[in-house]
């Protein structure tokens, strides 16, 4: 061990797992975003809350930073260290701890994956409803962390929703216990609340006690095909009128065209411009026939041009693909992500306005429109070009989301709907939050982590 910090480390928290292969600090220095050189001192692998304690009181008395670390599949730079800093990876507090059917909670550490979060419930004949396609990598904690939405939102809203109850390690190395699983608690300020969604810059969530809920009935998924985006909120309302929607995504024929050379199945014979994926209870006369008027509905406005439901769950599947398949299958193309929000009802003319700004600005980009239209959120992805250079296509990139940044300004909309603003957006998070309340945060930082040693930089800087 060469650094002389990680032999205190040691002193002070003894027996814990340490890494500092240039192999291992490169894979636990980054996260999706790929953007930045990981440089961290060491990666740190407690495997109690004590051990998680130890390693921010020593940290905090030698003034070395920290990370919290994940399943690092964050999009916003929110799990990068490449400043020297000490991540604290959570992947082996990854056990179930109880689960109370009276109350219908499950507790878990926080490096449990969202899939093993899921199977869990289920066997208790209940469900964990927050879902989206990085399931299987990303941990509850780093989902908690960000304040995850997904494909579910419209029907169950965000993980801030689904947390009962949480235990947080502060930089002081003191274990906190926010809300204890209560319903009702107007005991003052909610902490809990606060920390969902402060990405790792207050404290580090070490066990999560999650709501759980019925599971809904077997679903149908029906992939409807749209000739224009003015069309959308229309189809949107016509399917909202009729049936509880537990989905409702759209993407373009771009996006499409990406997951089909990826190796899916084309849906229709004709190419269209706009897609939806809707999904409701399946195995319910009433919900099928309801979404069926919906559909006929639509056909006879004009607002949808081809349509299928799933006949079975590996259909279902298939057709989920073509939605949840799109990061994976432009990946290659390092595209420069933005995920943005704005009211429901103004989302046709955000739309507008922004795919002509960007079209003119920079006619050469390809960009991918998709997202979870029913929740006002969009995901902006720009490609880039195979000729252009990476710092070239950053300083481009950057000039777009400035571009985009002056319209959500004018929507009242938000520059990161769901993924957190990290390293990638904190330039911008004056677009969408006032001086008064960025003042505010800051003192909020402060009064959590006074060295300012966790997670710094990230969302803003001191
Ligand atoms: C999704 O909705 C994720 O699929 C990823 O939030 C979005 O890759 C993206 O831009
Ligand atoms: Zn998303």
């Amino acid at each position: 061990m060469t650094d002389p910090r990680l032999d205190s480390l040691l002193l002070a928290c003894p027996g814990l797992r340490l890494k500092t292969d240039p192999a291992d600090l490169e894979h636990y220095g980054r996260d999706w975003t790929r953007r930045w050189t990981p440089a961290p001192l060491a990666i740190a692998l407690p495997g109690t809350v004590e051990e998680v304690q130890a390693i921010l009181r020593w940290a905090t008395a030698q003034g070395v930073a920290v990370v919290p670390s994940g399943g690092r599949t964050g999009l916003s730079g929110g799990a990068v260290a490449a400043h020297g800093e000490l991540v604290l990876s959570l992947e082996r507090m990854n056990r179930p701890l109880a689960f109370d059917a009276v109350d219908r909670t499950l507790t878990v550490q926080a490096g449990m994956a969202l899939e093993a979060v899921h199977n869990t419930a289920l066997e208790h004949g209940l469900i964990y409803p927050v879902d989206f396609a990085a399931r299987g990598s990303c941990s509850i904690g780093g989902n908690i962390a960000t304040n995850a939405g997904g494909i579910r939102v419209i029907r169950y809203g965000n993980t801030r929703e689904w947390i009962a109850g949480l235990k947080v390690v502060t930089m002081a190395g003191e274990l906190v216990e926010l809300n204890k699983g209560l319903i009702k608690n107007s005991s003052g300020y909610d902490f809990r609340q606060l920390l969902i969604g402060s990405e790792g810059t207050l404290g580090v969530i070490v066990e999560a006690t999650l709501k759980l809920t019925d599971p809904p009935p077997a679903s149908n998924v029906m992939l409807l095909a749209l000739p224009s985006f003015e069309v959308l909120m229309q189809v949107f309302a016509a399917f909202r009128e009729r049936l509880q929607l537990q989905a409702f995504e759209f993407f373009t024929d771009r996006a499409l065209e990406h997951v089909l050379a990826h190796g899916a199945q084309a849906p229709f014979d004709e190419v269209h411009p706009y897609y939806v994926v809707t999904e409701f209870a399946a195995g319910d006369g009433a919900q099928e026939a309801a979404a069926m008027a919906a559909f006929e509905d639509c056909m006879e406005h004009g607002w949808v041009s081809d349509g299928v439901v799933s006949q079975s769950d590996a259909q279902a599947a298939q057709l989920w693909r073509l939605r949840e398949g799109i990061t994976e299958a432009v990946a290659r193309y390092k595209p420069y992500k933005n995920d943005v929000s704005v009211r429901i009802s103004a989302m046709p003319a955000f739309l507008a306005e922004t795919q002509a700004l960007i079209g003119q600005a920079y006619p050469q980009f390809e960009v991918v429109w998709f997202g979870h239209i029913g929740d006002g959120n969009l995901h902006i992805n720009v490609l880039k070009p195979d000729e252009t250079a990476d710092a070239e296509f950053l300083t481009q990139c950057e000039h777009v989301t400035k571009l985009l940044a002056g319209v959500l300004a004018r929507f009242d909309g938000s520059i990161s709907a769901e993924h957190g603003i990290g390293l990638v957006k904190k330039g911008y998070l004056d677009s969408t939050r006032s001086a008064p309340e960025i003042a505010l945060m800051k003192a909020v930082k402060r009064a959590f982590d006074p060295q300012a040693l966790l997670n710094p930089g990230k969302v803003f800087d001191l």
